[in-house]
């Protein structure tokens, strides 16, 4: 017999949470193989329909009650509680109770919040010890021998789930092709992923990064090379979802859309001959060089109006040292080309980074605000899995946690700047005409582009 199987996205537990984009992409692509394979299968997205509970401020985090006030008021507020974002324990235990799976697939994607996680398995081995648990995902990959230490009643998948999860069910199933393979995404209830008011969903279009930046995670799971879909299968995808589901706002969370060309010219171009009143966002951010005027002027016929492009820093001898493959030079190509067209812009950089100085910052600064664009801080987090993560507790993995203090860029400068960058936004963001403004404050938000 088959077993039934019940994919759960966690609760996370921080000062903050970013709704729009808690989409469960990754349970979707394991349930979609799993159900191809003719297994029964659930989705429990526990951040969708979002609640939150306070919690008691960790003790770890002490040192942030200086800047993270939960009485402070008014727009240019930072953080305040600590929260628990999703469904209790409780709820979880009684979802499995009801739905009886005999395997549970947790998503361990991110470090930071792997605590709640771990709780949640041992809560769930004590209640119902027959049931197996697997966990997967980024976290999980990066630190599977500590995790296992830790939890050894779980099992655990490195690297990308599908084929893996398959594998470890004993289910002999055609081989998983990426690029071929069309998501179904029928198991969550579209409605609870809206924006401007209508379905959302999120997809990848191909899965990887060519680029070799130092603090970034991907690699671990998807190697440096790339793999693309099918123009057709991603077109079916958006068809169905489109036809089906009334999704309008599709969002691509991949880590490099543009960087070939031809074949995002390509999708372009079949989106705009398939779809007339549909918006499309890259909120992962899209590769500065890989950009120019007629690949732009595609993407807002195909219905891009944001664009988020990640400088990192302005300073070009850090921009090399960090192997981002861009300089200023382009960005500033980049930005003009696509304001004459229309495009709403959002720059990060990333505050913190190891070795970074208030001086260095301020020159990022001075050079972004040249431009009629919102500028957004990604506060730099201890990146497993990478050469610039040193050993730090896991739990500091996180934006928020501000984790680096070093006597040469004190964390008080950085909290400083953060807030200051946040009020001159806000100042722009009143001030621009209603047609540009993003949908979001993305500095409010500091992990957008994570
Ligand atoms: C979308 C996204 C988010 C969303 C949330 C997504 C969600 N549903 O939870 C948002 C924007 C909220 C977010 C926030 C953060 N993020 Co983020 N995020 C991503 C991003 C860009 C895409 C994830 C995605 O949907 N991919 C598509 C799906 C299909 O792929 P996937 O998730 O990799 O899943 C595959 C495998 O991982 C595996 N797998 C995943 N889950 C499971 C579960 C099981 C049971 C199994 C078997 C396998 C498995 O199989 C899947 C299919 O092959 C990734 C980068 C990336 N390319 O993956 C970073 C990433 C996951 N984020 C990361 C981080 C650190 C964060 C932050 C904690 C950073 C911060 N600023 O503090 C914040 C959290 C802030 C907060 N309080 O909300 C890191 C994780 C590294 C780590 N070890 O912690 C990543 C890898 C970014 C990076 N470049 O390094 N994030």
């Amino acid at each position: 017999m088959q077993p039934r199987v019940l994919l759960i996205q966690p609760p996370i537990e921080d000062f903050y949470i970013t709704p729009i984009r808690t989409y469960p992409l990754n349970l979707i692509y394991l349930a979609s193989a799993l159900e191809a394979a003719g297994i029964e299968v659930s989705i429990l997205d526990c951040l969708n329909p979002l609640t939150r509970r306070t919690l008691a401020y960790p003790e770890v985090f002490d040192y942030l009650k200086e800047y993270y006030d939960p009485n402070e008021k008014g727009p240019t507020k930072l953080f305040g509680h600590y929260y628990r974002f999703g469904l209790s324990d409780e709820a979880i235990l009684q979802h499995i109770e009801t739905f009886a799976p005999d395997i549970i697939g947790i998503s361990a994607n991110f470090t930071a919040y792997f605590d709640a996680v771990e709780t949640l398995c041992q809560k769930i081995n004590k209640a119902f010890p027959s049931i197996k648990i697997i966990l997967g995902g980024y976290h999980a990959t990066v630190f599977s021998d500590a995790i296992k230490q830790r939890l050894p009643f779980v099992d655990l998948i490195s690297g990308e789930g599908e084929a893996a999860l398959l594998t470890m069910l004993g289910i002999d199933a055609a081989p998983f092709n990426f690029e071929t393979f069309i998501p179904d995404h029928h198991l969550i209830n579209p409605s609870l992923y809206p924006m401007h008011r209508q379905n959302m969903a999120a997809l990848v279009a191909s899965r990887g990064c060519v680029k070799a930046c130092t603090f970034c995670t991907v690699s671990s799971m998807y190697g440096r090379s790339m793999r693309w879909r099918t123009v057709e299968g991603i077109m079916a995808e958006m068809k169905t979802l489109y036809d089906t589901r009334h999704v309008r706002v599709f969002d691509f969370e991949d880590d490099n859309l543009s960087l070939n060309r031809a074949w995002f010219m390509a999708l372009l171009t079949e989106i705009i001959a398939t779809f007339k009143d549909i918006r499309l966002y890259a909120m992962n951010g899209i590769a500065l060089e890989t950009l120019d005027q007629p690949l732009l002027e595609l993407m807002w016929q195909a219905g891009f109006r944001n664009l988020n492009l990640s400088l990192v820093t302005a300073q070009e001898s850090e921009q090399t040292r960090l192997n981002r493959g861009t300089n200023n030079t382009i960005f500033d190509r980049v930005v003009k080309e696509a304001k004459a067209i229309g495009f709403a812009i959002t720059a990060y950089f990333i505050l913190g980074l190891p070795d970074q100085t208030a001086t260095d910052i301020k020159e990022t600064l001075s050079f972004l605000y040249k431009y009629d664009i919102l500028v957004a801080p990604s506060v730099f987090y201890p990146p497993p899995g990478t050469p610039l993560y040193n050993d730090e507790p896991w739990i500091m993995c996180r934006s928020s946690a501000f984790a680096l203090n070093p006597s040469t860029f004190p964390r008080s400068e950085q909290v400083n700047i953060f807030r200051r960058v946040r009020e001159m936004n806000l100042a722009r963001h009143l001030s621009l005409p209603a047609m540009d403004k993003p949908l979001y404050l993305p500095t409010n938000r500091p992990e957008e582009n994570c």
